[in-house]
């Protein structure tokens, strides 16, 4: 079989698309310095340009809680580069001083100016940020949502009048209303961010962190695990779908529903799935499948992407997942099923699209 690429999840590779580099051959070759300079600073500036646009960005302000910590950026940026510019006229005014009375001046401004002006402008960062914080710690939850963090995928647990609606890697959220998320782990140390809708928050073996997302803007928001957590840390990703409340209530009431009655139907599909042994990690609600380890698939083909939201969900990826889930994937907690007749393939792909 030919090499397949291997999806990574949606983000492009900064460096080898930046700028200026192919932009005349001829007078890189001549060593033309200028050039070569500004090339190298495209380079190196590239990846900072990645935050600034799309699904992942935090200056997208898509919730209430990215607009608060936007507020706080905008100030440190400021006091930070007043100090600096401060800092180095300072210097570059101590270094270029050759009378002996003004260099004294300047000495006395630059120690004065070192630890009475940058503390003020720090109290001052110091202040706001404690404000921000309890603006942010003042949201008042309206839905709770319990999230652990596994290698590598999201379990996600809603917390409903009616009993716990279980699904995985796609959180969905209405819009206008405050979620409270709970963040555990059970594993190893995960972090649990979706830079567009809010702050970042550790997930700890043992304990629950608390951090509440308010939706602003709907659409399909990008998450992803923010704190190396092994092998598959960088395709441990999710979507945050942000709904109109109406619809939320629907999702929310299906999610609560066991598999579709059209998914029942697919016998054949089923007992692939049962005898293959996948019960044993995943549950079905509404079959024998019960599993624990793995994502809940009851309603699977009702999310937007595969394998912790590194592939979009189709046919042919699905196909790849189950045959070869460690090229997908390299080190994930799944065995690969390489061995299953196409027709038996063909059947319980069949059955799992249908698990709306
Ligand atoms: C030993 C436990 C185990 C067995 C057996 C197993 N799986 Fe999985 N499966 C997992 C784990 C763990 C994940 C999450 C992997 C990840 O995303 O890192 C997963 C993920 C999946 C996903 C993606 C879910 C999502 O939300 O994107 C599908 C689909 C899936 N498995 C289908 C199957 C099928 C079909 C079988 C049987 C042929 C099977 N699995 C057998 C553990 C298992
Ligand atoms: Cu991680």
């Amino acid at each position: 079989m030919p090499p397949q690429p291997r999806p990574l999840g949606g983000q492009s590779p900064p460096v080898e698309q930046a700028p200026a580099c192919g932009v005349d051959p001829a007078k890189l070759c001549q060593g033309e310095y200028a050039i070569r300079v500004k090339s190298h600073i495209a380079v190196l500036a590239a990846p900072l340009l990645t935050g600034c646009g799309g699904r992942h960005s935090w200056l997208a302000g898509a919730g209430a809680e990215a607009r608060i910590i936007e507020t706080l950026f905008w100030p440190f940026l400021f006091g930070a580069a007043v100090l600096w510019l401060a800092v180095m006229a300072l210097a570059i005014a101590a270094f270029r001083s050759r009378r002996e009375e003004t260099r004294g001046l300047v000495r006395a401004i630059i120690i004065g100016g070192g630890a009475i002006v940058p503390g003020i402008i720090v109290a001052a960062l110091l202040v706001i940020g404690l404000v921000t914080l309890r603006a942010l710690a003042a949201m008042q939850p309206g839905l709770s949502v319990q999230v652990d963090g596994e290698q590598w995928w999201w379990r996600v647990v809603y917390d409903t009048p009616a009993g716990a609606v279980v699904t995985a890697n796609e959180i969905r959220l209405p819009r206008g209303e405050t979620a409270e998320l709970l963040l555990s782990s059970d594993d190893v140390i995960h972090a649990f961010w979706a830079p567009a809708l809010g702050g970042k928050m550790d997930m700890i073996p043992g304990r629950t962190n608390r951090l509440t997302l308010t939706p602003l803007t709907p659409g399909s928001w990008g998450g992803l695990c923010a704190e190396y957590c092994g092998g598959a840390h960088a395709q441990m990703r999710f979507d945050v779908t942000v709904m109109e409340p109406a619809a939320f209530g629907d999702w929310l009431a299906a999610e609560a529903e066991p598999a579709s009655a059209q998914a029942l139907a697919r016998q054949d599909g089923l007992s692939v799935f049962l005898d293959s042994g996948c019960g044993a990690c995943h549950s079905v609600r509404g079959t024998e499948a019960a599993g624990q380890v793995g994502p809940d698939l009851t309603h699977f083909a009702a999310r937007q992407r595969l394998g912790a939201g590194i592939a979009p969900l189709t046919d042919a990826a699905l196909r790849r997942w189950i045959t070869r889930t460690q090229d997908m994937k390299p080190g994930v907690e799944m065995p690969a099923y390489p061995d299953l007749s196409p027709e038996a393939l063909d059947a319980l792909v069949g059955f799992l699209m249908a698990l709306k």
